[in-house]
């Protein structure tokens, strides 16, 4: 059968898959399966780079990102800059119903209320002492900070062949007010088109979005390569290019419509989550180095 799940990182990646696969078999619908796997970290104040409690901006707010590509009509949904309303991939996939792509910053919270959705705090009790804990010692925080990654993005793909790519985030920790990073950005952190397979990545949003990683992989695809290599060859254009990329993890990975999947990362430190069949499982994602490239 193999319908395909894979999400990202240690923590929130397994919730993640389990959880679009128990949609999937409730509803039968891949676009709502990867939705729920999305909402279900976001709505889970321990993941810290999502939805709520997630790490606010420099000034304590937190501004989320969040898209989502139908591989069957290629239609698209995001949300940019988005305070106040979880779950942001939510309301990205609202977006999915009107002509337009994505919504920013407060009209897009507009829009979300427009839509049945109401605004909150998503700051927590610990979000909160984490963004006091960086005013108080900028540095420590900033390291802290680039050891944690819980941006959830994940990809699926059906017995028909039919493909989903969806990530939703808060973004890099402490970033400019107004900042938006790959996540909601169409070939930048997720792709999908039934043609080829599905897209999507996890990382430093400025490097991913500058060498557009889901895009690249997908097209790699459409080229012939398997979802590994389709993977391993964006992420070298990146780190041959750009050699700084290697010094911060970066991450792209993908699934064929054929059911293959793979992951490409500019470092070692990257773990993703399948669940093909009802299986779930994770695996360590060796970096580019490591591959010898
Ligand atoms: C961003 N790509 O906003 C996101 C951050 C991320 O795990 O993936 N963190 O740049």
């Amino acid at each position: 059968m193999q319908t395909v799940f894979v999400s990202t990182w240690a923590d929130p990646g397994g919730p993640c898959v389990r959880e679009a696969w128990e949609s999937y078999q409730q509803k039968s619908d891949l676009l709502s399966a990867c939705e729920d796997g999305l909402i279900e970290v976001e709505m889970d104040p321990k993941f810290m780079a999502i939805g709520l409690g997630g790490f606010p901006n420099a000034e304590g707010e937190q501004e989320l990102d969040a898209g989502m590509m139908d591989g069957r009509s290629l239609r698209a949904g995001a949300v940019c800059a988005l305070r106040g309303i979880v779950p942001a991939i939510s309301v990205a996939r609202h977006v999915m119903d009107t002509p337009h792509v994505m919504l920013a910053g407060d009209q897009a919270a507009r829009f979300a209320e427009s839509r049945g959705f109401e605004r909150r705090t998503l700051q927590t009790r610990e979000s909160l002492a984490r963004y006091e804990a960086w005013l108080k010692d900028k540095t420590a925080a900033e390291v802290a900070h680039l050891a944690t990654h819980d941006t959830v993005t994940i990809v699926g793909r059906e017995e028909s062949g039919h493909v989903v790519a969806a990530c939703s985030t808060s973004g890099l920790a402490w970033k400019l007010p107004g900042r938006v990073g790959d996540s909601p950005i169409m070939g930048g952190g997720y792709y999908a088109d039934d043609d080829a397979g599905a897209a999507g990545a996890t990382g430093v949003g400025e490097d991913i979005w500058r060498f557009m990683l889901s895009f690249r992989a997908v097209e790699n695809m459409r080229d012939g390569m398997n979802a590994e290599e389709a993977c391993d060859a964006a992420v070298k254009v990146m780190v041959d290019r750009k050699p700084e990329t290697r010094e911060q993890i970066s991450v792209v990975f993908a699934v064929t419509i054929h059911g293959d999947w793979g992951a490409a990362a500019s470092k070692d430190g990257f773990t993703a989550w399948t669940c093909i069949d009802g299986l779930v499982e994770s695996h360590a994602i060796r970096g580019a180095a490591a591959k010898g490239y």
